[in-house]
């Protein structure tokens, strides 16, 4: 299926700031047989790939910008599988956007993929600050954590989580995944913020959370 006619459509509903424009485009491309995980990572993932690199340029505005991450929003909603891909493990999770950063997108598509591969996910939100990521695991009993960042200043706001888990000698027992576009630009901020592990979307995650989940309890890598 070629997706690329679609993902130009969703950019230019996003740029016109036409919402209902891009609500019709989305009922259209499902009635078309499309998976709704598809729909994110083959659709919406390069269309705000796409704005982003014009905002880079300064050739949008964040009004647009703006409307866009609502749309973005109308589809993550939309999305969301309605039944599980595979049966539940109930494996709990943490993740959150951290400290000073507030683009949610990237994480709540995280979040979806996550519970549809059957993981408990316990979503902290936007601006969670280290304490409450730790906090949180050693609640739900969950041996990773996923730390989201869109941005070089923010991410680096995550070292201070890494920090955290080594002084309350969790290292090794509590892995710390991280990720945002930020990562993707920039791989050598993984080990720079010490991240065990990153995906540069979230078709990966699943894997990623098994492969740290795994190294945590010392089992074989699956
Ligand atoms: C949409 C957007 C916004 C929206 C956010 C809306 C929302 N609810 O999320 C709004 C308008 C609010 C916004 C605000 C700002 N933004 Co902004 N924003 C963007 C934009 C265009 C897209 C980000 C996005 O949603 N991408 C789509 C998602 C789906 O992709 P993703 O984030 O990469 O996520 C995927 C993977 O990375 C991965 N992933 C994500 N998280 C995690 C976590 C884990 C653990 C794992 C494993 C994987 C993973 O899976 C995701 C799904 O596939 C980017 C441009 C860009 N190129 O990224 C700028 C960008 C990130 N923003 C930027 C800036 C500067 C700002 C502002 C400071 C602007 C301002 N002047 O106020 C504020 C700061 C807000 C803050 N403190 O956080 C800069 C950052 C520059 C830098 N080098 O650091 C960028 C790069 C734009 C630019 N080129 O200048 N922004």
């Amino acid at each position: 299926m070629n997706t690329k006619p679609w993902a130009d459509q969703l950019f230019n509903a996003m740029i016109n700031t036409d919402r209902p424009a891009a609500a019709v485009l989305i009922e259209q491309i499902i009635a078309q047989g499309m998976a709704p995980e598809c729909l994110i990572t083959d659709i919406l993932d390069p269309a705000l790939v796409r704005l982003g690199r014009l905002w880079g340029r300064d050739s949008v505005s964040l009004a647009q910008t703006f409307v866009a991450a609502k749309i973005a929003e109308d589809v993550l909603l939309r999305c969301v599988p309605t039944e599980r891909a595979t049966a539940p493990h109930n494996t709990p999770v943490v993740i959150g956007n951290i400290e000073d950063d507030f683009h949610s997108l990237g994480r709540r598509i995280v979040g979806v993929f996550l519970r549809a591969a059957g993981w408990e996910v316990h979503d902290l939100g936007n601006d969670v600050p280290p304490e409450q990521f730790v906090d949180k695991a050693l609640e739900v009993g969950a041996s990773v954590v996923g730390a989201s960042a869109m941005m070089q200043t923010t991410a680096l706001n995550i070292r201070k989580l890494r920090d955290l888990i080594d002084a309350r000698g969790l290292q090794g027992r509590l892995k710390l995944a991280v990720g945002g576009a930020v990562f993707n630009w920039r791989p050598d901020l993984v080990a720079e913020v010490g991240g065990d592990g990153t995906v540069q979307n979230a078709s990966g995650v699943d894997a990623l959370m098994h492969r740290l989940q795994a190294e945590a309890k010392g089992e074989p890598k699956p």
